[in-house]
């Protein structure tokens, strides 16, 4: 009978394995998981207090905030915004960067988020969910965070995780060295491990790409998705969920691949890219990779990305290795 394990225990426990550890990123990602089960609780049951639809405001991408969103928002702010481990915030709701406020000490994390992505499908009772990063400070302790602190790659992550508010509510979590998974006990709120060290599998059967997109993609990409439909393949099942947390998570328990290529749909040169850097293509893709993954953006991991501006985007392939080696292959004219 395996053992009952909070994913409070599991931090502490990471955190023995590092004694110059102060505490400070457990006791930040304990108060994360007090926001999750916050936010949990009103996004299942959005539809009986009227917490569906739109609150009438766009964010920074232009995308129509739910009511949700700003509730997700709300409360991951007023939960780190006092507890003296962040220099400041960045959300993907928020056109600049979130300063603590004067009277609350100033600590030595970042914290970027989208409080809840794939929220447009909300009302259709999609899964969706949270995800988050967190770097550390580059400036000196003790001042206000700056953007400085905030645009930095993948590689400089200290932490990142999610979690899906779905048929179960579960937090999936890394500090670097494994990925595990915590699913949400309702009964005594507790996130329990349920899925320990997740490793990827080497290969897949399923394809999760938006083929609406197919007309405006690079011709190597539309070659490889006509081939990973083809008998030579498989052919692999296509699942697209159109919340990319919902995607990836099904993609790293079950392997295969999820794609957000770059669209040439207004700008024949440059293209148009839908993901954020900052608050999903890196974070999930680094949690992918602490999982034996690979994130790329077909030309580079995307990990090796430094975000310039807080709401970049950029293309994203992710999922098994083998996987993700097909699609470059084809994106890279080799095959
Ligand atoms: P499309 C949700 O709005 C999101 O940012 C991701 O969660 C999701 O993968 C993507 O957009 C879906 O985009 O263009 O396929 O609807």
């Amino acid at each position: 009978m395996s053992a009952i394990v909070s994913v409070q225990r599991h931090l502490l426990e990471t955190q023995r394995h590092h004694p110059t550890a102060t505490g400070d990123l457990t006791a930040l990602l304990w108060d994360l998981t007090l926001a999750f089960k916050l936010i949990n609780a009103e996004v299942n049951k959005a539809g009986l207090v009227n917490l569906y639809g739109l609150d009438g405001d766009r964010n920074a991408s232009g995308d129509d905030v739910t009511k949700l969103d700003r509730f997700a928002q709300d409360t991951i702010f007023r939960m780190m915004d006092h507890g003296g481990h962040l220099c400041c915030m960045a959300s993907e709701e928020e056109r600049e960067i979130i300063p603590i406020p004067a009277k609350y000490a100033k600590g030595k994390y970042v914290l970027s988020y989208d409080p809840l992505d794939g929220s447009s499908n909300i009302d259709a009772n999609v899964s969706v969910g949270t995800i988050f990063a967190i770097h550390r400070r580059r400036t000196p302790e003790g001042t206000d965070g700056t953007e400085e602190d905030v645009l930095q790659s993948g590689r400089a992550l200290v932490a990142a995780g999610y979690v899906i508010y779905g048929s179960s509510t579960m937090l999936v979590l890394s500090t670097g060295q494994r990925v595990d998974g915590f699913t949400l006990d309702p009964s005594v709120g507790e996130f329990l491990l349920s899925h320990p060290d997740i490793r990827i599998p080497k290969r897949g059967k399923i394809y999760s790409v938006n083929e609406g997109n197919q007309s405006f993609w690079r011709e190597n990409t539309r070659r490889y998705v006509d081939w990973i439909k083809s008998p030579e393949a498989g052919p692999y099942k296509g699942r697209y969920i159109g919340s990319m947390i919902a995607d990836v998570h099904r993609t790293l328990l079950y392997g295969g691949i999820f794609l957000y290529p770059r669209t040439f749909r207004h700008d024949p040169v440059k293209g148009e890219c839908k993901l954020r850097l900052l608050y999903e293509a890196g974070p999930m893709g680094w949690i992918v990779e602490r999982a034996g993954g690979v994130a790329t953006t077909g030309d580079e991991p995307v990990a090796d990305l430094v975000p310039t501006h807080l709401h970049d985007t950029c293309p994203v392939a992710i999922g098994s290795p083998d996987d993700v080696a097909d699609y470059l292959a084809f994106y890279r004219g080799e095959r």
